[in-house]
């Protein structure tokens, strides 16, 4: 039983006896050992003895970001230093890093969980994985990792960058299957066609993309220009790193959460209120066999909704769909919620633009502006100016039209938005400035 794949067929009732029992040992464990959750009961008048079924769940406190920062670096820790073999860190772009800790169970935990998920994303023992995900303490590159070898494929540690020597191993090596953040497979391709490679002649078969948002549009996109099947993984550092949830590479639709270790809830961001199946609200995740940092209610600001219908793979596990955005990524642009991925499907609804864009946001006379840069193909860039000021009006136009809020559109030569090797940085909001 390496990779305890019966859990995903489980009945539901099955599974809720497991979660409860997982969840309440959790619990216990938290109470005694790591202050913060101790004081957060205290003060909700609650001990780990009160929450009897799943239900109860709601009558715990949230845990959010800001305690983790509070609590940095170790503080959240439910083990002993001694016990913690790994450090990992989130990149804390706004303030402090959130450090996250593992103990020797928990790397294995969290090996079968990403043998699991890359077994679900379409690869087995067998295979080569190109993994294109940054080794560090960035959690993609190492996670990755250690599920690839617990399933018995070969795994190529080539990491974030170099990305001329990543096509050469591509040819060279063969791999079957690659991993990365889709806008950096996107960069990879533009590479290999620059140095005249085309992904028809290599050997991919599934790409397995995540750690930031990407819309169905991109993903098309990706499929067309890498010529393989792409599935979306997600997860975060503080909930284990890669590995909380995949698609299935039969259905792509849709996002398995490993229910076995991770309890999931939908929230209203404002109210805290839980919401049922098929609403939108925020992510909110409870582990329930990690040991050295555990997470209860753990709001991760990702807006998504959930449904819990079985899956024609056979899969009984809860499905989340695609990230649509997060609470602290939404542009308030003139008094109107923009996220940035409506403004991508937007832009994708035009076959001349690339999946190459960013949002600068700025202020003139206490007024918010939004220019949207998005890179075209070569040759309409050649055009005549006349026919770059149209299709900019009416990209304009779609973007007024669907999201109600004005944009200058900017098209600008291919290559001219700066690629990254991990998460694409997609906005850029001068206001706080
Ligand atoms: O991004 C872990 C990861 C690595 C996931 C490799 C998938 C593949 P963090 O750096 O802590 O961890 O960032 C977590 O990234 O709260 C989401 O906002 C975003 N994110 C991760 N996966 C997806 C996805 C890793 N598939 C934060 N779609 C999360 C949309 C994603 N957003």
């Amino acid at each position: 039983m390496i990779y305890d794949i019966e859990y995903e067929t489980m009945p539901r009732e099955a599974m809720e006896s497991i979660q409860l029992r997982r969840l309440q040992t959790t619990l216990q464990r938290v109470y005694a050992t790591v202050p913060f959750y101790r004081e957060k009961f205290d003060q909700a008048g609650l001990t780990p003895s009160d929450i009897q079924s799943l239900n109860d769940l709601e009558k715990i406190p949230f845990t959010y970001k800001k305690d983790l920062r509070d609590n940095y670096p170790f503080g959240m820790f439910a083990v002993p230093m001694d016990n913690v073999v790994r450090i990992h860190a989130s990149s804390g772009t706004t303030g402090q890093p959130t450090v996250v800790g593992y103990t020797a169970r928990d790397i294995d935990t969290w090996a079968n969980l990403m043998a699991r998920s890359l077994a679900a994303g379409g690869a087995s023992r067998g295979d080569i994985i190109h993994n294109a995900y940054g080794y560090g303490l960035f959690t993609g590159g190492l996670g990755v990792h250690y599920g690839a070898e617990k399933m018995g494929a070969s795994v190529i540690p080539v990491s974030g960058g170099n990305s001329k020597r990543q096509i050469i191993i591509m040819k060279d090596f063969g791999p079957t299957i690659i991993t990365a953040t889709p806008s950096y497979a996107l960069h990879l391709a533009e590479v290999a066609e620059e140095m005249g490679v085309s992904f028809n002649e290599l050997k991919f078969k599934f790409g397995i993309f995540g750690a930031e948002p990407w819309s169905e549009t991109m993903r098309q996109e990706i499929e067309r220009k890498l010529n393989l099947t792409a599935v979306d993984i997600y997860g975060l550092s503080e909930v284990i790193g890669p590995g909380v949830s995949i698609e299935c590479h039969e259905a792509k639709n849709g996002m398995h959460i490993f229910e076995d270790h991770f309890i999931p809830e939908i929230i209203n961001p404002e109210t805290g209120e839980v919401l049922p199946y098929g609403e939108i609200g925020e992510l909110v995740f409870t582990s329930i066999t990690k040991e050295a940092f555990p997470v209860i209610r753990y709001r991760t600001r990702d807006i998504t909704r959930l449904h819990p219908e079985v899956c024609t793979c056979g899969r009984t596990l809860v499905r989340m769909e695609k990230v649509s955005g997060r609470t602290d990524d939404m542009l308030i642009i003139r008094g109107v919620n923009v996220f940035p991925s409506q403004i991508e499907s937007v832009l994708m609804e035009t076959d001349a633009v690339e999946p190459h864009y960013q949002l600068v946001i700025g202020r003139k006379e206490n007024l918010d502006t939004l220019t949207v840069m998005v890179e075209v193909g070569e040759n309409i860039f050649s055009d005549e100016v006349k026919g770059l000021q149209k299709l900019e009006k009416k990209i304009s136009h779609n973007i007024k039209e669907f999201l109600g809020v004005s944009a200058k559109v900017q098209l600008v030569e291919p290559k001219t938005i700066a690629r990254s090797q991990g998460k694409a940085v997609r906005v850029i909001d001068n206001r706080k400035i």
